[in-house]
């Protein structure tokens, strides 16, 4: 089997300077929106649930879990599309191969187009949204010079702006970064308006719950969250939404968790952490290869489940 930590090598060429750094995020900002069409093709990617999807939560510059991950898996299983990568965002910031982390799923990306869905975690932020610590553009600036390294940084939210924040997989599951919205919760929209909005001014609401809201055993259907930012999602919003759309589960990243995974809400909501090492204390990361053509795979979720350790 060939594997596909190739990628990973020519990730670190590419990082090696300034000009193919930036030569490259050309190449992915014209492949991302010959793909993107409409509005709705930005927000929300779609797949059909023929291949078992293998699912990567939060990275934040862990370039060797990625490796690990990587070399287990085929190439030529991806290139025939019988496998479709579902990265879950939190790409960058913390972690010192942070470039080379965000370049390798870039180039997943390219090579894969239509068997790799990149999402946008809260560390892919809009201009007007961003966390706290980020130290992405300080690595750019320190690692490329102040002006190049800022130019890195420009075109980067530009590639960011361009990741979908949803994916949609029919009748299986939706993957997105933070969480479900509460905004649209129990209102008469369609599952696009769920996640949209239906005006202009829900629309930024919302992306900031789905980048950055996190589930709690509640029976009320929100809290503010203590991060400062979106809500705490209780029960009623996963029930109902499940239900509403025909949904069997919700994959989502953001967390750091201890075994690199944990169920909320009866086993509706998993998460997964895909990153080792500090400022962080999971003892494991957690990636997920789930084939939906298996009767009832959700009921089983953590036979599903794939833990790495260092
Ligand atoms: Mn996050």
């Amino acid at each position: 089997m060939r594997s596909l930590d190739w990628v990973v090598k020519k990730a670190e060429e590419i990082s090696m300077d300034h000009s193919s750094i930036m030569k490259f995020l050309e190449e992915i900002l014209t492949i991302l929106k010959e793909k993107q069409k409409n509005r709705i093709d930005r927000w929300i990617a779609e797949s059909q649930p023929v291949t078992p999807f293998l699912i990567i939560g939060d990275l934040h510059g862990d370039l060797d879990t990625l490796r690990t991950i990587l070399s287990r898996t085929s190439h030529e299983r991806l290139a025939k599309g019988e496998l479709t990568l579902v990265f879950l965002g939190d790409y960058v910031d913390r972690g010192e191969y942070q470039v080379e982390t965000l370049l390798t799923v870039l180039l997943l990306k390219r090579e894969f187009p239509e068997n790799v869905i990149l999402l946008r975690g809260n560390h892919e932020p809009p201009e007007n949204l961003k966390p706290y610590p980020h130290d992405y553009p300080s690595i750019l600036r320190s690692r490329y010079g102040y002006i190049r390294g800022l130019e890195i940084y420009d075109k980067s939210l530009e590639v960011f702006n361009k990741l979908p924040l949803v994916l949609v997989v029919r009748n299986q599951f939706v993957a997105l970064h933070g969480g479900l919205p509460t905004q649209t919760f129990k209102k008469e929209v369609s599952l696009v308006e769920y996640f949209m909005g239906k005006s202009q001014s829900e629309y930024f609401e919302i992306m900031t719950e789905i980048l950055w809201n996190d589930p709690i055993e509640s029976s009320h259907y929100r809290i503010p969250s203590p991060r400062g930012v979106g809500y705490l999602f209780g029960r009623p919003v996963t029930e109902w939404f499940l239900h509403t759309f025909r949904f069997n589960v919700v994959i989502r990243g953001h967390e750091a968790v201890d075994r690199g995974f944990k169920l909320n809400h009866g086993g509706k909501v998993i998460t997964l952490f895909s990153r080792l090492g500090p400022p962080y204390y999971n003892s494991r990361a957690a990636y997920m290869v789930v084939d939906t053509s298996i009767e009832r795979w959700w009921a089983r979720i953590t036979n599903f489940i794939v833990s790495l350790s260092r």
